[in-house]
């Protein structure tokens, strides 16, 4: 019953990806993973006092994260009482006292960090935002910054906007669709509805992806059963390149050398009256692309000049040309050079701003790309701050504040004592994870809001607070009666969402009720001319604010009721570049051959340093873990694994199955060889070895169990998102102590024993 209600025009939208569906107005549309996404949220199973009752916070951390999720909704706020080690149920005015007290005793409110995950309503984030910029910091980071920051800070000063330009319709009219660094069978399975139909027109689909992903390579049609089951027989793939591992930007720099040689040799291959009116730096590229030598291409790529020009023939051979990716290009250290590339592969021949073209980074949280909209952002443009100045008479903070790896070196330092976080589990999903653990521990306050049991809400500062809320699946009644929210797609198309189903507990609150009733407690009438509670009695008076601020957004209530919503303007899809120089750039991309891994290489001839890749399974919504299997990859009951080449399991004499520990190897500052700043080595332990269709020294395992590997100085240049897909690192054979073994009888991968 809930499931009919995802993604129609009057339910909600659907809380597991950003990709969207059809107007929101088809008669069904669900995933296996959507579907999984609402059973999670919609479990009769509840977290309530007699569970806190039962556990010292000490045993509930010895559990695993697949237990901690198991126990269901959260169901009345809790706070942490030191002298039993457990959580006690509070009253939310307490709760609320509590928070506003810590925060108010703060001498410098940049002391305070404020989490945002990508499931945030428009109207809590907006709330949330004005909240805190009220209160007087800019200390917003949020999930994109471990996630689409690379994009969004490569796309911006590039082509204007920091967002995809393609519509759902582009995919009916597109050629070819290239797509990198992204596994949709298990991300975006909706997404395949648009490869399908697009395979069936005849056009042509790339992949780019180190591993074979069985998901990219045969149809599982979510709306059809049997496909599901059988993964398929139709391909989804024209063409699979096999690249290496963070191989992208030197393929790309291939792709785009044929293209130029093509238009020497043949001639009308580049778009030229494009690039004379729409663009710059088309002479530098040129130049670079002409100096590279295919040779270096090839080493760095891991494809050979040969599949190089094939894909360049692909891109000239296809009028209109969409380019997909993911995570799989946005989490390394060139990742902002690497989208850079794509963005200018797509400008040679002028496959933005028509119909069929265009960039497409495919999101992850289903309002991830709303949040930021709405002013989630460390880094505000003045624009904005105005804009805030102007209808709220005060004067916000004009200073940017901490991202994710911000955040944690600012509670590292000791600076920053309190930790609220609007959902998430910045604890699990963060890097150097045993350092990370240490930050939050020297917090006077950490507070979640949040659905169910978390690893964050174990790793707790002096006092902790647990706030229960709605889920997204949920009937929200506020005195105004029963509230629908808005959230925006990786489209850029906003809509209503509103719950069917009765709220898991009568203790819960709506998120947008608890930034208000937070920010009333905390801001007073002293603070803040705002009517926060007033605003919550009816959302339709937040989007009035909402409109008020942000221009886009005018007519808001009004825009919003028509089935499906509305779509917000994107000028360079328009060709309008807001850029500085008024139009889209080329960036010369330069292959790096300095990255960690070199270096590594470099430093360590005698070993075998190998990069290591850190992916979703099947069975996961990022730290949230629904099960063990892995069905497209083909494993089954376990996660703590590393896929590598068969190959490369010989040839460190071990069989396929052993068990080894992995272990980074990296060279910063603050760090001896490969410990973190607490000391401790970055290694986690008894993880198996599978035989796998992937290139010869990269390795792939999963996230969250890899977390403890990835340094908190590995970040993107220029956007500061962990490089999460490129990490250095050895594999040792697994001595097999006591404790680390009853440690791994999978998933119970329990963290806290290695602390
Ligand atoms: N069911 C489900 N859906 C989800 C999520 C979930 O956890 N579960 N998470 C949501 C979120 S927040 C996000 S951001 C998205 C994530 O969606 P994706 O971007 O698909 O995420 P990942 O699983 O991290 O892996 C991406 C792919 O990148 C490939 N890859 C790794 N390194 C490289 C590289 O150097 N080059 C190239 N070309 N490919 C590489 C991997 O092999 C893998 O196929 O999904 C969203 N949707
Ligand atoms: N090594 C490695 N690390 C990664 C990645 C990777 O590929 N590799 N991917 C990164 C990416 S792309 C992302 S987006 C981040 C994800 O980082 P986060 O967004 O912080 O993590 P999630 O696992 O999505 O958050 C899940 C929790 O959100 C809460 N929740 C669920 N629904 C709601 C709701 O409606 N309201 C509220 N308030 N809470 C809710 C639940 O308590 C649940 O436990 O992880 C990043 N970390
Ligand atoms: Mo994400």
């Amino acid at each position: 019953k809930t499931l009919l209600s995802a993604n129609q025009p009057d339910g909600f939208d659907c809380p597991g990806c950003a990709w969207p569906d059809r107007n929101h107005a088809s008669s069904f549309e669900f995933c296996e993973n959507g579907a999984k996404a609402v059973a999670a949220e919609a479990t009769a199973r509840r977290a309530g006092p007699e569970l806190f009752a039962q556990y010292t916070v000490a045993e509930l951390a010895e559990q695993s994260d697949f237990w901690l999720e198991g126990q269901g909704r959260l169901t009345h706020p809790l706070a942490y009482d030191a002298a039993s080690d457990q959580y006690r149920p509070i009253a939310w005015d307490a709760a609320f006292a509590l928070v506003a007290r810590h925060l108010k005793a703060l001498p410098d409110p940049n002391q305070a960090v404020f989490y945002t995950s990508g499931r945030t309503s428009n109207e809590a984030a907006f709330l949330y935002q004005l909240f805190v910029r009220q209160f007087g910091t800019n200390n917003f980071p949020d999930c994109s910054n471990l996630c689409h920051e690379s994009s969004g800070s490569a796309m911006k000063p590039q082509i204007g906007v920091g967002k995809g330009t393609v519509q759902l319709a582009d995919f009916e009219q597109a050629d070819a669709i290239f797509i990198f660094g992204q596994n949709p069978g298990t991300n975006h399975p909706r997404m395949l509805g648009e490869l399908r139909a697009g395979y069936q027109r005849g056009a042509r689909i790339a992949s780019f992806n180190p591993l074979r992903e069985r998901g990219l390579e045969r149809f599982a049609d979510p709306q059809s059963t049997l496909e599901m089951a059988t993964l398929g027989s139709t391909p989804i793939s024209t063409h699979y390149f096999q690249l290496r591992v963070g191989g992208d930007l030197p393929a790309v720099k291939g792709i785009m050398k044929h293209v130029l040689e093509q238009e020497g040799a043949r001639g009308g291959v580049l778009d030229h009256a494009f690039i004379a009116e729409h663009t710059t730096g088309f002479g530098a590229l040129a130049a670079s692309l002409r100096a590279e030598a295919w040779a270096v291409l090839e080493e760095e790529s891991g494809l050979t000049e040969a599949q190089m020009r094939a894909a360049g023939d692909l891109y000239i051979g296809a009028d209109r040309v969409i380019v997909c990716w993911g995570m799989g290009i946005t989490q390394h250290k060139y990742a902002v050079h690497t989208v850079q590339a794509i963005v200018s592969l797509l400008l040679l021949r002028g496959n933005i701003g028509r119909p069929g073209a265009g960039p497409c980074p495919v999101r992850g949280h289903s309002n991830v790309q709303g949040d930021r909209t709405m002013g989630i952002w460390e880094k505000p443009p003045a624009a904005l701050l105005d804009r805030l100045q102007q209808v709220f008479d005060f004067d916000p903070p004009r200073t940017h504040g901490v991202d994710v790896v911000g955040a944690i070196r600012l509670m590292q330092s000791g600076i920053g004592k309190v930790f609220f976080a609007l959902g998430g589990n910045f604890a699990a999903a963060t890097p150097d994870t045993f350092a990370t653990w240490k930050a939050l521990r020297r917090c006077a306050l950490t507070v979640h809001v949040a659905t169910k049991l978390n690893r964050s809400h174990l790793v707790h500062g002096q006092e902790a607070l647990i706030l229960p809320c709605l889920g997204r699946t949920e009937i929200d009644v506020q005195a105004g009666g029963a509230q629908g929210v808005t959230v925006e797609d990786s489209m850029g198309m906003v809509h209503l969402s509103a719950g069917i189903n009765p709220p898991a507990s009568e203790h819960l609150l709506s998120e947008p009720a608890i930034v208000a009733r937070l920010a009333a407690a905390t801001l007073g009438i002293e603070r803040s001319n705002v009517q926060w509670l007033w605003l919550v009695e009816d959302y339709r008076r937040i989007r009035d604010l909402i409109a008020k601020v942000f221009p886009d957004f005018h007519a808001f209530n009004q825009r919003v009721a028509v089935p499906g919503g509305f779509k917000l303007r994107n000028a360079a899809s328009e060709r309008v570049w807001e850029t500085d120089s008024g139009k889209a750039r080329f960036y010369p991309p330069v292959v790096p051959r300095d990255t960690p891994s070199h270096q590594a290489r470099a430093r360590h001839p005698e070993q075998t340093v190998f990069t290591l890749l850190t992916m979703r399974s099947h069975d996961q919504y990022n730290t949230t873990i629904y099960g063990l299997d892995d069905r497209y990859r083909g494993v089954y009951g376990q996660r703590r694994v590393v896929f590598i080449h068969a190959q490369d399991i010989r040839a460190l004499g071990l069989q396929d199955g052993d068990w080894v520990d992995i272990q980074t190897v990296w060279c910063d500052d603050s760090d001896s060889e490969g410990d973190n700043d607490s000391g401790q080595p970055r290694r986690v332990e008894r993880f198996r070895l599978v035989a796998y269709d992937i290139p010869r020294g990269n390795l792939a395992a999963y996230y969250p169990e890899t977390n403890p590997l990835v340094p908190l100085s590995a970040v993107a240049d220029g956007a500061g998102t962990p490089t999460s897909k490129s990490i250095p690192v050895l594999l040792l054979p697994h001595t097999g102590t006591a404790a680390t073994a009853t440690a791994t009888s999978a998933p119970e991968a329990k963290p806290a024993r290695h602390v």
